[in-house]
């Protein structure tokens, strides 16, 4: 089954915000952003500005009906800057304009001056400074301070994890038009159509019913748009409510870039303990987020964080830290893997340094303590189906890793220019948003006169083939052809109240919603050829879009079989609900059963380092992964090769940078470096495990977006161990990404 969007993107004919063709009287919307990380704003003159031809109007603060508030977990973030600007960029004020060179003009008119405060970017800084974004939180289990002596080695250590641009293709927009009666119209490229609903209610101070948000599909987000797609769509409807015609933001590259957040930054403290036969007795972990200057998602982040910080080991006493910490950068934000990354960074760098310690390969220190059927993860939730050490043994057994390991140390021992080196990564990601509640989703389904069949979910495509595996779910619950089902717009009219498309769970929620949905259509379909086939509905059932009585097929098709139901008056509509069942969290204890299930994983990966350049390659990612009974496999390949690149990405090369006063020195693409085709590995092998998937997943086929990143991880592993090789002498420290500069300083430090 071929991802139904595959033609119509390389042939350019699908639909982005960008391709909605502009209604008469349409205006264009550009942000002014704060030049200054940190101040105060004295004086504010729009006026030279607003009397240029072509300016319709200049919006600030003062002109929101309801709150200048767009917080999605705490209300701690103003559309437009009211006193104070708290990181550089930050929205002051939307020129909206006929065209852009007009705004352009405009914006070189507004005089805004601001007494600077001082900027912190240090997380750490932040917190001495009593700077915090939320209060701190701890996971524990077992004994922490008694285990400790226990241990029969203990090693200390710091960690740095940097930013991440989303880099989605298509950048932030919104394009917003009155619909009458006072109601607004929103198309968005949002993860969280209802997020925009919600929040552009809150801003214009209207009831939510009257607003209308639609989404056809995004060029991407990454997490990117499951919250800072906001702030542009209601400026958007703002403008276009108050001006009463419709109103277009669209971001350039270099506004996006500099406006919104990314992935976390970390910096944290590790002590780890284990004994001589490798079992880590005691894990403690301080870690500071960098949350930027406004809540955003980092409550959620930190949460998740907090849930991998022991990736996929059973360690008996622990104690994680995380401070979630406010700073002077754009608010960070959701980007795959949610703050797990970060988490799991600190973790197996506490056990790379163990390894390198003790002088022994770091897998014998993962092998020791991988999670077993039954254990407890630190928050009270008991492993399941732990295929973990299936996939390790699949691994092995596919890819022979004493045999790599081997041929490493041959190839290093010739001593050529070229190092080598090897890293385990094992995987176990919790499926279900951490926080309970927003583990639901609705789908409406309408089978039409002449059998074909339109599906509404609160589900958005965005590249990551939802809409493939949702249309694969009706196919088979009706057994029609997949040609016979039309995936509409994601749209609050049609499904409402849905949290964003996030945390994996797209396919889960949303296609669980939908089963319910079409089971129950089925159930009236049967009923109406039972009734015409004079039999009891226990003996139909419909295959290959014909009705069968005890096994054998009638001369009814599905198009008789609907026409049929119409005429006799049955609802041909039905609506779905679906809520993760056996989950719950308790946020007092810090302990529940927070996930519906978990997926595993293990890679090895290999790199080639030029030890004259610093340059290197990463040379193969060999995985066994734990996609359950998947029902795409080609699309579930897809997001496991794509998730690999943005790990290794994160890792080695992409570098947010920012000077000491706050200002974002890496804001295109000739400053900020993603991985091209040239950085990807030779190699990315990955085979399934043979292995029943879990009860909610959709047709137990696992959850897939998230959890291969954090293969990219064992490439940091992997390169430390080919500078070892050339540079004994190196003490290994963790500071991501290691970039080739920072390679090449690491080779010949002493
Ligand atoms: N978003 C969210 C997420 O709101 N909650 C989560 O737990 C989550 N996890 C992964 C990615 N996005
Ligand atoms: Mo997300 S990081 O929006 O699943």
């Amino acid at each position: 089954m071929n991802n139904l969007d595959a033609s119509n993107h390389t042939t350019g004919r699908s639909l982005y915000l960008d391709d909605i063709p502009v209604l008469k009287n349409t205006r264009y919307g550009f942000i002014l952003g704060s030049p200054s990380p940190h101040g105060t704003i004295v004086h504010l003159d729009l006026s030279a500005a607003l009397s240029l031809p072509g300016i319709s109007r200049i919006f600030t603060w003062k002109d929101i009906p309801g709150k200048n508030d767009i917080g999605g977990i705490i209300p701690d973030e103003t559309l437009f800057a009211q006193d104070t600007v708290h990181y550089q960029s930050q929205p002051v004020a939307l020129i909206v304009a006929t065209d852009e060179p007009a705004a352009r003009k405009a914006m070189k008119l507004i005089k805004i001056e601001i007494s600077e405060l001082e900027a912190i970017t240090d997380p750490r800084l932040a917190r001495e400074k009593g700077q915090l974004l939320i209060p701190s939180r701890t996971f524990r289990m077992g004994e922490i301070s008694t285990a400790w002596e226990s241990c029969d080695y203990i090693f200390e250590g710091r960690v740095e994890s940097g930013a991440q641009e989303h880099l989605y293709l298509e950048t932030q927009g919104a394009y917003a038009y009155p619909a009458g009666n006072g109601c607004m119209k929103i198309h968005s490229s949002t993860q969280g159509p209802s997020l925009i609903q919600k929040v552009t209610a809150r801003v214009l101070d209207i009831p939510m019913n009257r607003v209308e948000v639609d989404v056809a599909r995004l060029g991407g987000a990454f997490g990117g748009k499951e919250d800072q797609a906001t702030g542009v769509a209601v400026m958007a409807a703002l403008a276009s409510y108050l001006l009463d015609c419709p109103v277009k933001v669209t971001l350039n590259r270099g506004d996006d870039m500099r406006m919104t957040g990314k992935r976390h930054p970390y910096s944290s403290d590790f002590r780890i303990g284990l004994t001589k036969d490798y079992r880590i007795k005691a894990f403690r972990a301080v870690l500071y987020q960098n949350g930027g200057a406004a809540a955003d998602l980092s409550p959620a982040i930190m949460e998740r964080t907090l849930f991998h910080s022991t990736n996929a080991y059973f360690i008996p006493n622990t104690e994680v830290t995380v401070h979630s910490c406010r700073t002077n950068l754009p608010p960070n934000t959701a980007f795959r893997g949610f703050g797990a990354p970060q988490g799991i960074f600190v973790i197996e760098a506490a056990i790379a340094m163990a390894a390198a310690e003790m002088k022994i390969p770091a897998r014998f220190i993962q092998e020791a303590n991988f999670m077993k059927e039954n254990d407890e993860f630190q928050y009270g939730q008991r492993a399941k189906d732990v295929n973990l050490g299936k996939c390790y043994a699949a691994l092995d057994r596919d890819f022979r890793i004493e045999k790599i390991e081997k041929e490493i140390s041959s190839f290093n021992s010739q001593k050529t220019i070229f190092r080598k080196g090897m890293a385990v990564m094992p995987v176990c990601f919790g499926i279900s948003f951490t926080n309970t509640s927003m583990n639901h989703a609705r789908a409406l389904v309408h089978i039409y006169q002449d059998g074909s069949i339109g599906i509404s979910t609160g589900a958005v495509e965005m590249g990551q083939g939802v809409n493939t595996k949702l249309a694969q779910v009706a196919a088979r619950v009706f057994s029609v052809g997949i040609g016979k089902i039309k995936i509409e717009t994601t749209n609050t009219s049609r499904v409402a109240n849905t949290s964003p498309t996030a945390a994996s769970s797209g396919a889960d929620l949303n296609g669980n919603a939908l089963l319910i949905a079409c089971n129950r259509l089925l159930e009236r379909l049967r009923s109406v050829a039972a009734s015409m086939n004079n039999c009891s509905i226990e003996e139909i059932a419909i295959h290959d879009e014909t009705v069968h009585k005890n096994g054998s097929p009638t001369d009814i098709t599905w198009e008789q079989l609907v026409r049929a139901a119409f005429l006799d008056r049955v609802s041909l509509s039905e609506n779905g609900h679906y809520a993760t069942p056996r989950i719950f969290f308790d946020k007092t204890k810090e302990k529940g059963n927070p996930f519906s299930y978990h997926v595993y994983g293990s890679a090895v990966i290999t790199v080639v380092l030029d030890c004259l350049r610093g340059t290197y390659k990463t040379d193969r990612v060999l995985i066994v992964h734990d996609f359950g009974n998947s029902i795409n496999p080609a699309i579930d390949m897809g997001q496991m090769e794509g998730g690999v690149m943005q790990g290794i990405g994160w890792m080695t090369m992409e570098e947010v940078l920012f000077s000491k006063e706050g200002k974002m020195l890496t804001d295109s693409l000739s400053t900020y470096k993603v991985p091209d085709i040239y950085s990807a590995p030779e190699v990315v092998e990955c085979h399934p495990l043979e292995a029943e998937g879990p009860e909610p997943a959709i047709f137990k086929s696992k959850a897939v977006g998230e959890p291969p990143f954090m293969y990219g991880i064992g490439v940091y592993f992997a390169l430390q161990n080919a500078i070892k090789s050339f540079n004994p002498a190196w003490k290994p420290d963790f500071d991501a990404p290691l970039t080739p500069e920072k390679i090449l300083m690491r080779l010949y430090a002493r």
